[in-house]
């Protein structure tokens, strides 16, 4: 297996052979983790290639994103970026396991979902980029999003996507598998105070879906990424040899 190792400034794009799907990745992040699901899911061949976002290969900019982000998608000619985009397009150019709803209503009240999450990933990242003084706010305004996120999981039944993950559950399943090292790193409480029973019970259900089990890592993985932010030197590599 070639090196899961982050390319760093400095470094040369490894060639991409024809016809190889290839991902622009980065091990911890969970909007790259949202396509790498998407991936999994659909039992679709593809190469990883890790990005040091702190020291972006030179390439990475001037030849795959311009936004500098993580997840990006190439093969052959195509490339394209942003994990929405990309984790749709996966799902309708590969056929097989789809994840997206076909009723047009349903997809809508999806991506509304996935896009109310996003005051979650604000909190999240308040949490992580923030100083110690705000945290008790952020979370509060966090754990108040997630009792409506757990009162939306009571409708719609297992799973946000009904009784099995669709699109929207490997949109916003990454911070739930980073709630715990985020608990720990901050000393807060999200799905452990007691007061969440659905989502609870949906992070064990999720845990147990084959894409969630190829795609995570260790909580322990996840607290050493979050401290080595906090200490301004992001070690993408951790957890590797
Ligand atoms: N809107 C983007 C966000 C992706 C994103 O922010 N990725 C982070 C890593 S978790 C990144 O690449 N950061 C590097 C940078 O912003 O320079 C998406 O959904 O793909």
């Amino acid at each position: 297996m070639p090196s899961q190792k982050a390319f760093s400034s400095g470094s040369t794009l490894p060639p991409l052979e024809a016809g190889t799907l290839r991902i622009y990745s980065m091990r911890l992040c969970p909007f790259a983790e949202r396509t790498r699901l998407v991936l999994a899911h659909k039992n679709i061949p593809n190469e990883e290639v890790n990005i040091n976002l702190t020291k972006k290969p030179e390439w990475f900019m001037e030849e795959i994103n311009p936004l500098g982000k993580v997840p990006a998608l190439q093969k052959d000619d195509k490339i394209i970026y942003e994990s929405g985009v990309c984790s749709d397009y996966l799902d309708q150019v590969y056929p097989g396991n789809k994840l997206t709803p076909d009723d047009p209503y349903q997809q809508a009240k999806d991506r509304i979902l996935v896009e109310h999450f996003g005051q979650v990933t604000t909190q999240y990242y308040k949490l992580l980029l923030g100083k110690p003084d705000g945290y008790s706010a952020a979370a509060e305004t966090l754990n108040k999003l997630l009792l409506e996120f757990d009162k939306e999981l009571q409708k719609r039944g297992h799973f946000f996507g009904g009784e099995k993950p669709q699109m929207v559950d490997y949109m916003i399943w990454p911070w739930f598998e980073r709630f715990p090292a985020m608990e720990q790193l901050v000393n807060q409480t999200f799905l452990t105070d007691g007061s969440k029973t659905n989502l609870a019970a949906y992070v064990n259900r999720m845990s147990d879906i084959p894409a969630v089990q190829k795609c995570r890592l260790p909580v322990d993985n996840h607290l050493k990424f979050y401290q080595s932010v906090k200490n301004g030197a992001a070690d993408y590599d951790v957890g590797l040899e």
